[in-house]
């Protein structure tokens, strides 16, 4: 072999795993289903809740083209998709579908390819969701997974793939328009109907509508992939019998940690794995939920939200134990946030600028401050004045609680703990930061703290960093979507020099503002 030949083999060897294009097609469309028995007309992606599956490779780049073939104008026409958790550099900031944030939404019978290469090696469990208003209420929701070819925790388990994935959902009944006119008015937060497990429930008086069943064989091993899809139910799971190991948070591969119940709260992800190592036989998944007085919607029974662990051999019927919400206070053994350690810890870097956020509900009102300010969403989303030259938060309405920081800082976010008895699930868009205190603990550990990209903020108080190295304008907000509307948002904004270098829409893009803008109001 000549010289040549031999360092071009070394080159070859060298490279990185085969990253691909993944083209994706969504369609877009109102479809009626029922889920828990109740027949609604829905928004979906393909005409099924929760939509397609989307997996991917690490490295990979998504190619996801949505077909906006919305017609029911009972609920909102328009749409856009956040694929949420993925990181996003710079350069594809465009891309990353935060309505009036990043993009402008898409028309009805309009069409959007989302670009999104999967950076910096991200692997692990998201999920895609419509990011207008409060429309993934009405369905549009689905799970998006990026395989590790070279997981270093693959030989706890044997099997992982798309019977592995658990998606546990708050549902409801009434389309988003009325539910949203209801909550203006009244400042109630509309109580969710039922919970799903990958979209099949109950309610109360309901039909019996056979509950999820995932199969297993003895003696194997699970990568189970929960995502709470919730817009604001908390959900608790466990399994009877059988204990999980958490493996990975919100795409943060993670030291294993063998709890049997584990809290989640929207937005959230985890792997665990579940060893089948019981007698054959059934076994209930409890996944119990808390949203709302149950009092306000007589329909919600969260005994009713679960699902059946089924061993190969096992009979077609429903587990003979009775349905419990979990385990047994004197069992317990739950996942505590402040507990979850990073695969590979490391400290979390010294803060740079510190930001307090007052979290305030007007009583009465559907309308949430951050600091006294409601976020309203501006027309003119804030990519598109940046990249028309605003540059200091002066430049954007007070209403739209953009904060703007310098390139290559660490933030720190300050949450003080909150009189409201109700955690709020933030969620920072394009990146994930450190969680220096969670809400479940008063410990601070700077040490080797979990990465992730949703947190609950509550009473005992919360504490991130993150860094502004990716610069552009990140929607950060309460993943409870009926809050969110109501104002509990800020965009984290950094490095608008480097945005304003960095990003170079499309014609497509830059088409989609001119477009939604000439709708009229019912087609939005
Ligand atoms: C969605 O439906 C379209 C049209 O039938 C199809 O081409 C596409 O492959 C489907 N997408 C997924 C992710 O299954
Ligand atoms: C749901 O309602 C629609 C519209 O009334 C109807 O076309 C459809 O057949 C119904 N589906 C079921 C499963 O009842
Ligand atoms: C979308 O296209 C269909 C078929 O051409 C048409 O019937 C419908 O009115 C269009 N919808 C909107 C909102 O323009
Ligand atoms: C991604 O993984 C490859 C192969 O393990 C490694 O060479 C590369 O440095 C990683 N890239 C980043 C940005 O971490
Ligand atoms: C939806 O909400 C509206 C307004 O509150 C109410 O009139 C209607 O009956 C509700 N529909 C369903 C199916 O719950
Ligand atoms: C999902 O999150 C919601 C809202 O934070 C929470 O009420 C619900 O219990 C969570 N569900 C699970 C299964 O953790
Ligand atoms: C679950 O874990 C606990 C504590 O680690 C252990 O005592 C128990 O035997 C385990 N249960 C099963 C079913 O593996
Ligand atoms: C909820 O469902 C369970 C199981 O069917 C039932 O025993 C219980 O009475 C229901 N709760 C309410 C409040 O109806
Ligand atoms: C941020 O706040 C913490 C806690 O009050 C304080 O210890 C630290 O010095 C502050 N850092 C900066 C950069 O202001
Ligand atoms: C909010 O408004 C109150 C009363 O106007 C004021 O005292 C307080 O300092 C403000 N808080 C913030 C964080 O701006
Ligand atoms: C934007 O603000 C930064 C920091 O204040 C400054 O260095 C830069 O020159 C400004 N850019 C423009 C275009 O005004
Ligand atoms: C700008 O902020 C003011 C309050 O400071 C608010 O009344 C107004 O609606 C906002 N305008 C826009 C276009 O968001
Ligand atoms: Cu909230």
């Amino acid at each position: 072999m000549s010289l040549l030949v031999s360092a071009a083999f070394a080159a070859l060897l060298a490279l990185p795993s085969f990253s691909e294009k993944i083209p994706i097609t969504l369609d877009i469309v109102n479809a009626f289903g029922a889920p828990d028995g109740f027949n609604r007309s829905m928004v979906t992606a393909n005409g099924t809740y929760p939509g397609p599956l989307i997996t991917a490779t690490k490295g990979d780049t998504l190619v996801v083209t949505v077909n906006n073939l919305l017609d029911d104008s009972s609920m909102r026409l328009s749409t856009s998709l956040d694929f949420d958790g993925l990181w996003v550099n710079t350069p594809d900031a465009f891309n990353e579908g935060s309505s009036f944030v990043t993009t402008c939404p898409i028309a009805p019978n309009a069409s959007y390819t989302y670009t999104v290469p999967l950076v910096d090696n991200q692997t692990g469990t998201f999920w895609y969701h419509s990011q207008l208003s409060v429309q993934y209420v009405d369905g549009l929701r689905g799970a998006l997974i990026v395989y590790d070819p070279d997981d270093p925790l693959k030989d706890l388990y044997d099997v992982d793939d798309e019977n592995t994935i658990w998606q546990v959902g708050d549902w409801w009944h009434n389309s988003t328009l009325p539910m949203l006119a209801g909550y203006v008015a009244t400042g109630i937060v509309p109580v969710s109907d039922s919970g799903t497990f990958n979209g099949v429930g109950r309610y109360n008086g309901g039909p019996e509508v056979p509950f999820f069943v995932v199969n297993v064989v003895q003696g194997t091993r699970y990568r189970f992939r929960i995502i709470n899809t919730s817009a604001r139910n908390v959900f608790t799971m466990s399994i009877d019998s059988h204990n999980m190991t958490i493996i990975e948070t919100d795409g943060t591969a993670t030291s294993p940690m063998t709890v049997n119940s584990i809290d989640m709260l929207a937005g959230q992800r985890h792997s665990v794995v579940v060893e089948a190592n019981q007698p054959v036989a059934n076994y209930w998944i409890n996944a119990p939920y808390v949203g709302g007085s149950p009092a306000r919607n007589l329909n919600q029974n969260a005994t009713l939200s679960r699902a059946i662990l089924r061993y190969a051999g096992a009979p077609e019927e429903d587990p003979s134990s009775p349905m419990s919400l979990g385990p047994a206070d004197e069992d317990l053994n739950a996942l505590v946030e402040a507990n979850l350690r990073p695969l590979v810890a490391a400290p979390a870097p010294e803060a740079d600028i510190n930001v307090t956020l007052n979290l305030v509900v007007t009583a009465g009102k559907a309308q949430w401050n951050v600091n006294n300010v409601s976020y309203l969403a501006p027309e003119v989303p804030t990519l598109l004045k940046i990249l028309d030259g605003a540059n200091s938060t002066d430049d954007f309405n007070v209403t739209e609680n953009t904060f703007v920081f310098p390139p290559n800082k660490i933030v720190q976010v300050i949450f003080p703990p909150s009189e409201d008895d109700e955690e709020h699930p933030f969620h920072l868009h394009g990146n994930n930061f450190w969680l220096i205190k969670s809400n479940s603990s008063e410990e601070l550990n700077t040490e080797n703290p979990i990465k992730r990209d949703v947190a609950g903020v509550g009473s005992t108080g919360t504490i991130m960093r993150f860094s502004t190295a990716n610069p552009g304008p990140w929607f950060f907000h309460c993943h409870i979507f009926w809050h969110l509307q109501a104002g509990l948002a800020t965009v984290m904004a950094s490095g608008l020099d480097e945005t304003r270098k960095e990003v170079h829409p499309t014609q497509a893009w830059n088409d989609l503002c001119p477009a939604y803008e000439a709708l009229p109001p019912e087609l939005q």
